[in-house]
């Protein structure tokens, strides 16, 4: 058992030197294209326009400040709507995670066996060089055994993927289904209104009802909560819908703490009530949706009586909030990715979307439904990543949430070739991708040449062949979008880069290069891949660059007058390809595996902690302190039932795995469900693992997402162990 400052920490810098060159701690280099550093003026203090990088909905507006060169403060821009100044505790210690010891300042290669973390500096030449050849010669046999693997380390559409998919296109690689957080809910959601559209958040602030749905906003989504106060104040009432009494629920007027997995079910009930009552606005409905007939057939199916015994709640709690919902004006919902973690995700987002049209919610600015906020934006995709690039090949598509699976399978006539080299960048699968055992041991093959761009040594970056180091967004620039707001926005460059560090495009134009690949499209700087990315005429650069952001050009009630951006104009309850929705039961749960509920009575849901951002933050010691450990929490009455106490350590199990981790006896968690709280790097937990020792690599209904919380276990006291203390 390793605590926090363990060898298991250690480990994550175990780096020998080769060079034996001291470590620039920051050379304020000039050779990134857009480092706006001027050698002059070093000492006096300027502040910079910058975006929050990180998978959050609140993209906040940020203003850097410099001194000497160096980053002094990073502060949320007081002009900007929605940021108003603040920024999340996170990521307010920006510049102590850029400036952290342990960053990766030059580009490393693997010594020790993978997973060792035992690596060697190498020149840039010679890195680029190996990687080159080595892809080149996969790349001859069959391009498809190279997979990039990618997700939002920088939601950036720069540092994302433009010149990383310029790059895999003209290569011919497999491509990568990018699902492991939204693709349920956002599949769902297009196919019912059209897009990913939504309320705008600043509207929340004059909204009558609330309700938080799958949603710990207080900890994922700040600056929506700070809305949702101003509407407290003024008397509206909050509800949340969440298995687990978070932060947000106490703050909440009520909180229906339902099972995982069977928001359709409560949201087929609302119907019932809302038809029985006839709560409906019937203008609306037929003006506006389309299918709700056989919606409403199925919806009075649904008793109060019977959403109860599925949710785990009262009738009177659904009948409750049929009521409130029905007669309250304007009522808003704030959905979250964090109900759609299951098998019937997508289900149940379709659902839940419809309820705002058949209350007609729409009609008022303050009224309606956000998920997500991202298909607003204009983005110009096909010019950022060159799909032409792949000149009429169809290379295979790997799911990123089976990589685990997908690593450890052989050549096959339906899956193609042997996955033979991986490069990963913004992402860390070994830590975030489900049912970690097998993505552990498919990184561990030893046949696998694995390319990790990174800031640090995270568990992925242990298992690479070459770790090749990224800058930071204080160190790159980029433009922004949101998924929680409808302002877009510019990071500009604070610094040059540390070190030898350079943004993930100067890594694929150098790598391009090196490949042969001479289209002028290699040559784009990042301030032509920034200009690429949004019309003129939707997104002026020029007005970016002096403000620091620009608001889109939307109307205030998007659906007042329907006018959904579907073919028809309408809300598709029914959708071509999907049909009319339906309450899904979870893959491990009583309606669809009665014999595993037997083994595995508990479900563990595992949402996000809130002082990390996924599996980034964890090693940042003062925020990881904050955290503490790795956490179960428990219900009094399942601790009880199996020995356990407050602070001891667990043996958290089922088919797949098992975790050590500590457990927390509250009434945080409801009886019957466990909540592992966080994405712990594994080198920072216990015993080497985390919380995806047991998640499974099953699908949902919609989208090819993954269920995180759609997992069943069994806890057990580990007898003798001491926890250990923080
Ligand atoms: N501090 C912090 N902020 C984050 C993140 C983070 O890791 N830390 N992650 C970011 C990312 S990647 C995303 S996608 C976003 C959104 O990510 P979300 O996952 O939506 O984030 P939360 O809102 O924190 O958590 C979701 C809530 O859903 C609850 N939940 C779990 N299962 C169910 C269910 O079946 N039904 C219902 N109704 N609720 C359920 C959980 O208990 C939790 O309180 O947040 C982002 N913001
Ligand atoms: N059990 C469980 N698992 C989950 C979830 C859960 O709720 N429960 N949530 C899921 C969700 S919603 C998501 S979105 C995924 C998140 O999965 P990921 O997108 O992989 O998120 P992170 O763990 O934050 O890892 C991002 C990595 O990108 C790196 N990075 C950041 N910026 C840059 C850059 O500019 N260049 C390069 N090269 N690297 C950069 C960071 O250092 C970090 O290590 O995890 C999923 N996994
Ligand atoms: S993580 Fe979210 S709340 Fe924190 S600064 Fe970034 S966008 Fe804002
Ligand atoms: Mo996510």
């Amino acid at each position: 058992m390793q605590g926090p400052q363990g060898p298991g920490a250690a480990s994550a810098c175990r780096v020998s030197r080769g060079t034996g060159e001291p470590r620039a701690e920051n050379r304020g280099t000039m050779d990134s294209a857009n480092a706006i550093e001027s050698g002059k003026d070093h000492a006096k203090a300027r502040t910079v326009h910058a975006a929050c990088p990180h998978d959050c909905p609140d993209t906040c507006a940020m203003r850097v400040t410099v001194e000497g060169g160096r980053v002094v403060k990073v502060q949320g821009d007081p002009d900007h709507p929605t940021t108003h100044g603040a920024l999340c505790q996170k990521v307010s210690r920006y510049a102590e995670r850029t400036y952290h010891p342990e960053r990766v300042l030059r580009p490393l290669k693997r010594l020790g066996p993978k997973g060792s973390g035992q690596f060697v500096e190498v020149g840039w030449d010679e890195a680029l060089d190996d990687i080159a050849q080595r892809l080149r010669a996969i790349a001859a046999r069959d391009p498809q055994a190279i997979l990039p693997y990618s997700y939002a380390g920088t939601m950036g559409l720069v540092q994302g993927e433009s010149m990383a998919a310029r790059f895999f296109h003209r290569l011919g690689a497999s491509l990568l289904d990018r699902t492991i957080c939204a693709s349920a809910g956002g599949e769902a959601l297009a196919a019912t209104y059209g897009g990913k559209v939504g309320m705008h958040v600043e509207h929340f602030a004059e909204s009558r009802l609330i309700v938080v749905w799958g949603s710990n906003s207080i900890a994922s989504n700040l600056h929506f909560w700070s809305y949702a106060q101003q509407a407290k104040r003024r008397g509206a009432k909050l509800v949340c819908i969440d298995p687990r009494r978070s932060e947000t629920a106490d703050k909440c007027h009520q909180h229906l703490q339902l099972l995982p997995g069977t928001d359709g079910a409560l949201a087929l009930g609302l119907m019932h009530e809302l038809i029985r009552h006839d709560w409906l606005d019937h203008d609306y409905i037929a003006r506006h949706t389309e299918g709700w007939p056989a919606l409403r057939e199925r919806a009075l199916q649904w008793p109060p009586e019977r959403v109860a015994a599925v949710c785990g709640l009262t009738a009177d709690e659904v009948r409750a909030l049929a009521r409130d919902y029905a007669l309250t004006r304007p009522a808003a919902i704030r959905l979250n990715y964090g109900m759609q973690r299951v098998r019937g995700g997508g289900n149940a987002v379709r659902l839940i979307a419809v309820l705002p049209c058949l209350v007609g919610a729409w009609r008022h600015r303050a009224g309606g439904l956000l998920l997500s906020s991202s298909g607003w934006f204009p983005v110009q995709r096909a010019a950022l990543q060159r799909p032409d690039l792949l000149a009429g090949r169809r290379p295979r598509t790997i799911n990123m949430s089976t990589i685990g699976d997908d690593l450890l399978r052989g050549p096959s006539p339906s899956f193609g070739p042997r996955i033979e080299a991986l490069v990963v960048y913004n992402s860390n699968p070994v830590a975030v991708a489900p049912e970690s055992p097998k993505v552990v041991r498919g990184f561990s093959r030893e046949d696998l040449f694995t390319v990790v761009l990174e800031h640090f040594m995270t568990d992925t970056a242990d298992y690479a062949d070459y770790v090749l180091p990224a800058t930071t967004q204080l160190e790159h620039l980029d433009v922004h979008t949101s998924y929680g707001h409808t302002y877009a926005l510019i990071n500009e460059p604070a610094i040059g880069p540390l070190g030898e560090a350079r943004p993930n495009t100067e890594i694929f134009r150098q790598l391009a290069a090196r490949m042969g690949f001479d289209e002028p499209c290699f040559a784009d700087s990042d301030e032509a891949l920034a200009r690429q990315a949004f019309a003129r005429e939707d997104v002026d650069f020029a007005q970016l660059r002096e403000v620091g952001w620009v608001k889109l050009a939307l109307p205030e009630a998007p659906f007042a007058e329907g006018g959904f951006p579907t073919p028809s104009g309408r809300c598709r309850i029914d959708a071509p390809g999907f049909g009319v929705p339906d309450y899904v039961p979870n893959h491990e749960g009583p309606e669809s595996a009665p014999e595993l509920v037997a083994r595995y009575p508990l479900a563990m849901i595992s949402p996000p902690a809130r002082n990390f951002l996924n599996s980034t933050f964890v090693n940042v010691k003062s925020l990881r302190d904050i955290e503490g450990q790795p956490l179960l929490e428990i219900h009094p009455h399942d601790a009880a039932a199996r020995g356990i106490g407050e602070g001891e350590m667990v043996r958290v199990y089922n088919d797949r795995g098992e975790y050590r981790c500590v457990a927390r006896v509250t009434e945080r968690a409801r009886p019957g469900v466990v909540n592992g709280l966080g994405i712990w790097w594994r080198k920072l937990g216990m015993d080497g693992t985390n919380v995806n020792q047991l998640t499974s690599q099953r699908l949902t209904d919609i989208g090819r997402g993954p269920t995180f919380y759609d997992c069943l276990v069994e806890v057990e006291r580990v007898a003798g162990a001491q926890a250990a203390t923080a």
